[in-house]
């Protein structure tokens, strides 16, 4: 197997080999396997709604053109896109349903295992939401704050939009969102809206059933923003930090733990757990102890927060086990492949699974609530100790790759760097320097690996081209990994890759700011769920300036996009009026009317618009052409 066109990550390319001799079968092979995919189901023409079928449509015109019901390529493309946003709205509110539901407990008094570590982030938040905070308690301004949170999944007056959208966009695409009739107003009443629209014999009209997609793509915002910002108040807001990325952070003489999928509510207990059970991983032979690692957005999570170093991203969740090294995979909930225990089998590995809503055949299942957090954590943490034991020597192999990483650029994070240049009015630095052109635009990545990519190569290869056009690049999630893994989020990638002007201005706010050098070339604003970071910057721009989102010289770009979730980020991102790219074609191109809405008629309405480009230069070329005409379009 040609490892090279599979991954552009080194770690990966060392480690592929590993597990070729062991014949543990890996994501890449599964990807050859599946060769060819179903054409129909590329193009988003295979519809599977009901037992009558499976339907499809012939994309040449000869075979059939509807389905046994009737439904044409365009309901069937525009039923299938929207249920992915759905999917994806789900996937991040439940998260925010989840850490909201444990800060009302907190609130009550119900959870000792956890605190408001960040209590001028709540009073800020409880400001936002028009709650009081004078001569209260912080538990009581915390279950007030939870309280009104989960009114957005509460709420039954549907001309109420929900709190946290409206405390997040500025007044002028609120409007704009308002009339168009997107605009959630309660995050389970508009996923269940789209499940039942799209039902046989329901919706079929393709700008309908997008429109109502944006609704829940909206309502993915909406969820994702409350669980950025619950969290930050009860694990403490992000700072820049010092850490490391790739999979050599693994160490050969400690008890190796990753904590794998997104909820901090697991992951944050586990590591205050494991710097408590030092000794007893010491007294079992581990001279370093205990070493936490991240993957994928819980990396991002306790990177962000504790300098906790990253082992991988996504499509590399599988190479930790092969080091033959990782006593423990501790997972959550999204994005874990259901191989892994099958492959910690093959080794010492002990894999666990932690909700009791997503169990894998093959793992220890270990029930993870709330109120036993500590005694759970000590637990795992055990488990983890106690496989350490039970390693083969001769199968450890741990490639030395890492690179040094500066993580936790929380927006709150880019201010007070900002402040250190002009403590009276921090943006002002910022909009000097993109009004002077000094920096050109701003580009956020976010999203996912993708085997329809090579990994981690389109973000590369574009965050380069854009930063030597002067954009400041900033990321999230799986993007942010691979940044991390393959050294472009420190000072040194600054110098090496920041066009002239660009460089300059990090390199003030950096040396300002206590960094002694510039930011790092890319800002990390943490996981998937912290794209509403992003946004709440452009919002503070946009209302700085008086425009609307879609007037800002600012793009998005998901080269690698995989999930449901960042489906559902990619159309919120239209939704809220930014130039979109995506780097593999989405599932929707058997039809031209649902393709057109997308990308052209999304413009019309809502100022953003999806950008479909493969090919990684190319596409940012097209970014900075479009960075280029939002800027003459301001006039600067
Ligand atoms: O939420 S970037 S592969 S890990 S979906 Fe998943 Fe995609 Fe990674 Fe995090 Ni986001
Ligand atoms: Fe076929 Fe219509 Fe059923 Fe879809 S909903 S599977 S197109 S009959």
């Amino acid at each position: 197997m040609d490892i090279k066109i599979r991954s552009s990550d080194p770690a990966v390319i060392a480690l592929c080999p590993v597990a070729e001799q062991e014949g543990i079968a890996t994501v890449f092979d599964r990807y050859e396997m599946q060769q060819p995919q179903c054409g129909f189901g590329t193009l988003g023409l295979c519809c599977r709604i009901c037992w009558k079928g499976p339907c499809r449509v012939d994309p040449f015109g000869d075979g059939p053109q509807a389905g046994i019901c009737g439904a044409g390529k365009d309901t069937i493309v525009a039923r299938n896109l929207i249920r992915m946003m759905a999917a994806g709205a789900a996937a991040h509110s439940e998260h925010g349903r989840h850490i909201a539901l444990a800060m009302q407990r907190v609130g009550k008094g119900e959870l000792p295992d956890y605190h408001i570590r960040d209590e001028e982030k709540l009073k800020s938040i409880a400001g936002r939401l028009d709650i009081a905070v004078a001569d209260r308690t912080i538990t009581d301004i915390a279950y007030d704050v939870a309280t009104k949170t989960l009114e957005d999944y509460q709420n039954q007056d549907s001309k109420v939009p929900c709190h946290w959208i409206s405390a997040s966009l500025p007044a002028k695409r609120l409007s704009l969102l308002g009339k168009l009739g997107v605009l959630p107003h309660n995050i389970d009443a508009t996923v269940a809206q789209i499940m039942s629209r799209t039902h046989i014999g329901c919706d079929a009209d393709p700008e309908n059933l997008v429109l109502g997609g944006m609704r829940g793509a909206l309502a993915d915002f909406n969820g994702m923003a409350l669980a950025t910002e619950l969290s930050d108040a009860m694990f403490g807001t992000p700072k820049p930090v010092v850490t490391q990325a790739n999979i050599g952070v693994i160490k050969k003489q400690a008890v190796n733990i990753a904590v794998n999928g997104h909820n901090p509510l697991l992951s944050e207990v586990i590591c205050d757990i494991a710097s408590e059970m030092n000794s007893i991983a010491r007294d079992a032979g581990a001279s370093e102890g205990i070493n936490i690692v991240g993957i994928c957005c819980t990396g991002n999570e306790v990177m962000m927060r504790h300098g906790i170093p990253l082992a991988t991203n996504y499509l590399s969740q599988e190479m930790a086990i092969f080091t033959g090294a990782l006593d423990a995979m501790v997972v959550d909930v999204q994005c874990i492949m259901p191989s892994l225990p099958q492959i910690s089998e093959c080794y010492h590995t002990e894999f666990i699974t932690t909700m009791d809503e997503n169990k894998m055949p093959g793992a220890r299942h270990v029930s993870f609530h709330e109120d036993k957090a500590r005694e759970t954590a000590r637990k795992i943490v055990q488990y983890a100790i106690d496989a350490y034991g039970r390693r083969d020597a001769k199968r450890i192999n741990i490639p030395d790759i890492k690179q040094t990483a500066i993580v936790g650029f929380s927006s709150e994070a880019v201010m007070a760097a900002l402040a250190t240049l002009n403590a009276a009015d921090p943006l002002a630095p910022l909009v000097e320097n993109i009004v002077n052109g000094n920096i050109l635009g701003v580009a956020l990545f976010a999203g996912c690996n993708s085997t329809r990519a090579i990994q981690d190569e389109n973000f590369q290869v574009i965050a380069k081209i854009l930063a030597r056009n002067n954009v400041l690049l900033l990321a999230t999630g799986c993007g942010a990994g691979a940044f991390a893994k393959h050294g472009l989020m420190n000072q040194q990638a600054t110098e090496a890759w920041a066009g002239d002007s660009l460089k300059a201005v990090l390199t003030a706010i950096g040396v300002s700011a206590g960094l002694e050098g510039p930011l790092p070339l890319i800002l990390h604003m943490g996981s998937c769920v912290d794209n509403s970071r992003a946004v709440q910057l452009a919002t503070a721009l946009a209302d700085r300036l008086n425009v609307d989102l879609s007037d800002l010289p600012l793009v998005a770009s998901a080269p690698e996009a995989m999930s449901e979730k960042a489906i559902a980020i990619a159309s919120w991102s239209v939704a809220i009026g930014l130039p979109t790219h995506l780097g593999i074609v989405p599932q929707v191109t058997g039809s031209a009317v649902v393709t057109d809405l997308i990308t052209e008629g999304a413009k019309d309405l809502f100022g953003g618009y999806f950008l479909v480009e493969s090919d990684p230069a190319l596409a940012a070329e097209k970014l900075v052409a479009v960075i280029r005409e939002k800027r003459h379009a301001l006039g600067i």
